[in-house]
């Protein structure tokens, strides 16, 4: 590795608590985006970490002849090309739990937002509308008597699962292999689990196994009553499939945290009065933002003195060689 403070590369946009606390240990570096053609020759030899809120592919990474390690902001690494930081022996960390309660509660706000149209309702308030024409109409839809499934059911899955419990409605999951001590009805399939219930709430990593599994047939299986809630990964959803299927009322409607395409949304389906759409905020409060970007950087800090990262990703499980 090169002599003196580790250099860490910040291609594009991060939180703004990452690039205020990276000078205290590193030797901070900028390039506007995620482009290998970005990368002069003295950063391709002098950059030994990156901390990134966005994608970091293969050729990005390998325009670099040092690098050890890739710090994600979020739990979700999905845009961080890992089989190929694993090949390279390069770390990459991501923010699990510290967003796990946060992203919780946000589910359980679209969720209700989803069901019984809140924001219309509110919106139906500040504009007046309650005085000029009266109540607002009844919401179609209702959490009560619900059959709630999961799809995912790991730290944030499990921490939604609780809180739903306590709304007296019936829990089910999906997950490749079951959880064990969970009193919740295990389903092997992801078909099997949408006949079963009429409510899913996904909130599976976005991989190639997940890719478009919410699809026209899973839909159909979830029914005319059915709502799908997605706080996982827009790629999870066929959003084609989920538009028409909202249109035609194979399902009764949607909420949703996250897009195919992020921060574009497909006019189709903002068009539509059975969605409720949040701009990808489920871990977006202030206090968990924080704790997100000091995980970024204590994995870093943790590397380069211990030679352990933190929270590495699966598929990097390694320890920083001498030297
Ligand atoms: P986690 O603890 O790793 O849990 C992932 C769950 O998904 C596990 O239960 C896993 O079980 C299941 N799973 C993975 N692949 C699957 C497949 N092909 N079929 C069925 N189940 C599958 O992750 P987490 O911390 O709960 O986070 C989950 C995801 O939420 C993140 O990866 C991220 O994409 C998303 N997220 C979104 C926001 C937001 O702002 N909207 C915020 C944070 C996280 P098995 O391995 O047994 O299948
Ligand atoms: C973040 C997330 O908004 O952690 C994740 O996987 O989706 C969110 O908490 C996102 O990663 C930051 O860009």
């Amino acid at each position: 590795m090169p002599q003196g403070r580790p250099r860490i590369l910040v291609p594009g946009k991060i939180n703004k608590r990452v690039l205020d606390r990276l000078p205290d240990h590193f030797e901070p570096v900028f390039v506007a985006a995620v482009d290998p053609a970005l990368i002069t020759p003295e950063l391709a030899t002098g950059v030994s970490g990156i901390a990134v809120q966005g994608k970091v592919s293969a050729d990005f990474m390998d325009a670099f002849r040092n690098l050890e390690i890739i710090a994600n902001f979020g739990v979700g690494y999905d845009g961080v090309d890992a089989a190929h930081a694993g090949r390279k022996g390069i770390t990459v960390t991501n923010t699990p739990d510290v967003l796990t309660e946060e992203v919780a509660d946000t589910t359980i706000g679209l969720l209700l937002n989803t069901v019984r149209q809140l924001p219309q309702a509110e919106n139906w308030l500040r504009a007046g509308r309650w005085v000029r024409e009266g109540a607002f109409a009844l919401s179609p839809l209702t959490l009560r008597g619900r059959t709630v499934g999961l799809y995912g059911m790991g730290r944030i899955g499990l921490a939604i699962a609780k809180r739903v419990e306590s709304f007296g409605v019936a829990i089910h999951y999906h997950t490749r292999t079951p959880r064990e001590g969970l009193a919740y009805t295990y389903h092997p399939t992801l078909k099997g689990m949408a006949e079963a219930v009429d409510t899913i709430i996904v909130i599976v990593p976005g991989t190639e196994s997940t890719a478009k599994t919410i699809n026209a047939e899973i839909l159909v299986a979830l029914g005319a009553n059915g709502v799908l809630i997605n706080v996982g990964r827009g790629s999870t959803v066929d959003e084609a499939a989920l538009t028409d299927a909202l249109k035609r009322g194979v399902i009764a409607g949607a909420g949703l945290d996250v897009f195919e395409n992020e921060p574009h949304v497909g006019e189709d389906l903002m068009a539509l009065e059975n969605v409720s759409l949040l701009p990808h905020v489920g871990s977006a409060s202030q206090a968990t933002r924080d704790a997100m970007a000091d995980l970024v950087v204590d994995n870093l800090v943790a590397w380069f003195t211990t030679g352990k990262a933190l929270t590495p990703v699966p598929e990097t499980p390694f320890t920083r060689k001498a030297g």
